[in-house]
């Protein structure tokens, strides 16, 4: 007789399967470059949906490339306990971002149909089409469509730097599925991921019980100037739009330094016409603030607007900014996050109670089902870089603790 706390699952095996799809996409430093909807995507979605039908799941694809593995329960009248993540990556990503958890939760699968044992509910798989938002912007775009905070209309229109739009890639992969994305619904949705933050490791204990993920806006800044000659043009003329994105890239890290445990961040620009001999007339770049409250993100969001003002007119520069994305702060369920906790006990792993500084796709699942995450140590919290570490044993503590947590849940329902 299989009992809760006898199913051990395969580590080797996890261990394999993250090394063997690492590859595609991978890259010479040992990371992967697999951006969302492109060919290394659609080759690791293709990998997954033959590993999940070989342990007997059904795999349903919905109008925004969510991807998701079913297998059936005693009672298909009770709604299912899912454990998803992502398989995209950042262009300088690691193998362990998103990708320990869905095969953390293929691992967890294979273990329960290994043990042939029957769950009273079904359990499903799910992999989040564009959780990075690196090539579309915002980030944890498709789960967004599923939780009902985007039309998947905005989803299909937006575009990467190079102008592609995400419908056209989408369908380009073969992975524009027909059910309408949110028509499924789960009884709990358990995400696996690494911390991507030093806690864990600085604390030597392997298991995050995460209680929710700080809030979360990005912005989009076009600052306009005027193009000239960097040799005959003097200094006291110049409209340099450069100079202007420079100022402002120091002011919003020294807005994120005024308030405690913010967080603020340039991470793309471009500079045009990016020539060594013009003064730069048009730059254009992003902006990342995060913080667990709202009313200091406000506070935010205002000292930026109004510094990032001053700094325009100072230089008689033009400049265009918006608010592209803002993902409130999230709390968890309690009765999962227990299970967690119970599962880590089990599993006899030191654990803590933290929140997530990243973003992720439980963040907006937390709004349509009870929702919660676990989370594993990365070395020194490195992540969205291809340097990016866990261990054998961490991943292998990650996916026992998740099939934990999701059998402790199950047997509640029985
Ligand atoms: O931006 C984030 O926090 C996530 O990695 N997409
Ligand atoms: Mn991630
Ligand atoms: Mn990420």
């Amino acid at each position: 007789m299989t009992t809760l706390t006898n199913l051990a699952i395969n580590p080797q095996r996890l261990w394999d399967s993250l090394m063997e799809t690492a590859r595609f996409g991978g890259t010479a430093k040992g990371g992967i470059r697999r951006l969302t909807l492109t060919d290394e995507d659609r080759q690791v979605r293709d990998w997954f949906k033959a590993a999940c039908e070989a342990v007997g799941c059904t795999v349903t694809v919905d109008e925004v490339g969510n991807m998701f593995a079913r297998r059936p329960g005693k009672r298909g009248d009770l709604q299912p306990i899912a454990m998803g993540s992502h398989l995209d990556t950042q262009p300088t990503g690691g193998k362990f971002d998103g990708v320990l958890g869905v095969l953390g939760a293929l691992e967890a699968m294979r273990t329960l149909h290994d043990m042939s044992y029957e769950t009273n509910a079904p359990i499903e798989i799910v992999n989040w089409t564009n959780e990075e938002g690196s090539r579309f912007a915002p980030a944890m775009l498709a789960s967004g469509v599923f939780a009902g905070v985007f039309p998947p209309e905005f989803a299909y229109s937006r575009e990467d730097r190079d102008g592609k739009r995400f419908v056209d890639e989408l369908e380009r992969i073969g992975y524009r599925g027909t059910e309408k994305a949110g028509a499924r619904s789960f009884g709990a949705m358990f995400e696996l991921h690494i911390e991507q933050g030093p806690i864990l490791e600085d604390e030597g204990r392997m298991i995050g019980v995460v209680t929710g993920v700080q809030g979360m806006r990005w912005y989009e800044v076009t600052v306009t100037g005027q193009e000239s000659h960097t040799g005959a043009t003097p200094m006291y003329l110049r409209k340099n739009a450069l100079l202007g994105a420079a100022r402002a890239i120091e002011m919003i890290n020294a807005v994120a330094l005024e308030h405690p445990s913010a967080v603020g961040s340039v991470g793309l620009i471009e500079n045009k016409p990016n020539s060594r001999n013009v003064v730069p007339g048009e730059v254009f770049f992003t902006v990342d603030f995060r913080h667990p409250d709202e009313a200091v993100l406000d506070v935010i969001e205002a000292k930026f607007r109004e510094r990032l003002a001053a700094i325009m007119a100072e230089l008689k520069l033009g400049c265009e900014e918006k608010r592209i994305w803002n993902s409130p702060a999230v709390k968890f369920a309690t009765d999962l996050i227990d299970c967690v906790s119970l599962g880590a006990d089990r599993a006899g792993y030191a654990k803590r109670e933290m929140v997530s500084g990243a973003g992720h796709d439980a963040a907006y699942i937390a709004r349509v089902a009870p929702t919660t995450m676990i989370f594993v140590p990365c070395l020194g919290g490195i992540s969205h870089n291809e340097a990016e570490s866990t261990t054998f044993d961490e991943c292998a503590a990650g996916a026992q603790v998740l099939l934990n947590a999701i059998l402790e849940y199950d047997s509640r329902l029985g």
